[in-house]
Order: structure tokens, then C-alpha cells, then sequence
């Protein structure tokens, strides 16, 4: 249905990347919207009237914006159930999907982010993610055991954000 279609705000090499991939696994009918970041696109009213923070992703959707990776691909994930990438409400592997869905964006790329700036760090009780090498050591504990996919047996998109996470 052409009422019914996503506008994806796009830009090539960004954190967009992750949620192209999403949208093409889950076969989802979109249309881009494409910015050039380096030209300043995102920064230009028509698009801060979309995402007044300037930032990509974003997705248009039925009279709804949508913003933040995570918010995104969760939204997308649940749009379309029957691509089976998403873990039900009622799926014993729910609860886990949330967390490392929000932990990607709350704490993986904060801690990730203030390390390769050098910023020097928070007190632990006062940073959001404890400390870096926490959140290394869970991500690492994380990858050692969840086999052959980020929730177990099966391919969600959860391993869509933390797989395309390096690759964009
Ligand atoms: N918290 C946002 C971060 C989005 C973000 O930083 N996007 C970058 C691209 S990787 C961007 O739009 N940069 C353009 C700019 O800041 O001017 C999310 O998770 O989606």
C-alpha cells in the first residue's frame, strides 16, 4: 500500500547503515531520503523539522517520526512480526532482546564514544555505564556465549544492530 510505506532518512556511512540492512531483511516497502551529512543536509530546516536534532536514522512512518537506531529498529521490528525477527511478548527471549537492544544505544556507544575522545571519566556511580572496561567485558562475555546468533538459536534483530555496528 503506498499510504503505507516508510520514509527512511538515509545518510551513506553513518549509524543509518544498520537500519538500511533492517529494512532489507525484513523486506519492508521504503522510500530514502537521502542526506549528504558532510554538506550539512541534516541541518537544513526541512530535515530539522523531521528530527530537530539533526541526526540520522530517522524513519517517517504513517504520520510518525521516528528517531534513535535503537527506537527505530525496534519500531520496524515489530512492524513486521511475520519476518520472525523479533521475539514475541510473550517469547522467553524478550526480555534479553530489550536489554541489548537499549544497552546498544544507553551505554555500548556512550562508553564507546567517550573513550576514543579521551574524555576522562565519570565516577562509576555517576557515569550511565559504569565504566568502560564494564561494558567491554559484557559485550566480550555476550559474544562468547550467545551462539550462532546474538539471542541464541535464532537470527533477531538484535543481531542486526550489534552486527552492522563495526561494518557501516
Ligand atoms: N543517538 C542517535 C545518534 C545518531 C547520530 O549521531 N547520527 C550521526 C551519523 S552516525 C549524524 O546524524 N550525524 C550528523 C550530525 O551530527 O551533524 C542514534 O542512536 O540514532
Amino acid at each position: 500500500m503506498t499510504d503505507d510505506r516508510i520514509t527512511f532518512h538515509y545518510a551513506p556511512q553513518t549509524r543509518a547503515f544498520g537500519i538500511r540492512v533492517l529494512l532489507e531483511e525484513l523486506g519492508a516497502p521504503y522510500d530514502l531520503n537521502v542526506l549528504d551529512v558532510r554538506a550539512g543536509d541534516q541541518l537544513r530546516p526541512d530535515y530539522l523539522s523531521v528530527n530537530p536534532m539533526g541526526k540520522v536514522p530517522a524513519i517517517s512512518h504513517r504520520g510518525t517520526v521516528v528517531t534513535e537506531q535503537a527506537a527505530v529498529a525496534l519500531y520496524l521490528g515489530d512492524l513486521f512480526p511475520e519476518a520472525g525477527l523479533t521475539p514475541g511478548i510473550s517469547d522467553p527471549r524478550r526480555g534479553a532482546y530489550l536489554r541489548w537492544m537499549v544497552f546498544y544505544g544507553s551505554s555500548f556507544e556512550p562508553a564507546l564514544v567517550d573513550h576514543a575522545m579521551k574524555r576522562p571519566p565519570l565516577p562509576r556511580n555517576t557515569a550511565p555505564y559504569a565504566d568502560y572496561a564494564t561494558v567491554v567485558a559484557v559485550v566480550n562475555e555476550q559474544v562468547r556465549q550467545c551462539a550462532p546468533f546474538w539471542l541464541g538459536e535464532r537470527f533477531s534483530v538484535a543481531d542486526v544492530m550489534w552486527g552492522t555496528t563495526r561494518r557501516r
